[in-house]
């Protein structure tokens, strides 16, 4: 798959993804939650989709928080395939919010 240019990301971000920002070659977002256990509920409920899609995230988990950069690693940039699984981790979040 081929990596989008900088004014497609950012068209796309400011359009349908709000809450994600792009910063080299991933988009990223922060989440937080109560207690460390919804935090890595959480990260499960992602690890089992993305083994699904076979498109995995790069993220850091500190105790209630985890962070989310997505990238095509393949691609060398952000595909149609990060925004695809930024939408499913928006919808998984929403069961935390
Ligand atoms: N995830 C991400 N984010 N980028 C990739 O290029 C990628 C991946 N490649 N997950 C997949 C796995 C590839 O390594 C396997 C062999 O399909």
């Amino acid at each position: 798959m081929k990596a989008l240019t900088t004014d497609e990301v950012d068209g796309y971000l400011a359009k349908q993804l709000q809450n994600w920002t792009s910063k080299e070659t991933a988009i990223n977002r922060d989440f937080k939650f109560k207690t460390f256990v919804e935090a890595f509920s959480f990260m499960t409920a992602i690890a089992l989709e993305v083994e699904k899609l076979d498109h995995h995230p790069d993220w850091t988990n500190s105790y209630n928080k985890v962070g989310i950069a997505l990238s095509t690693h393949s691609a060398k940039g952000i595909t149609q395939l990060d925004f695809d699984l930024a939408n499913k981790i928006d919808q998984i979040y929403k069961k935390y919010e």
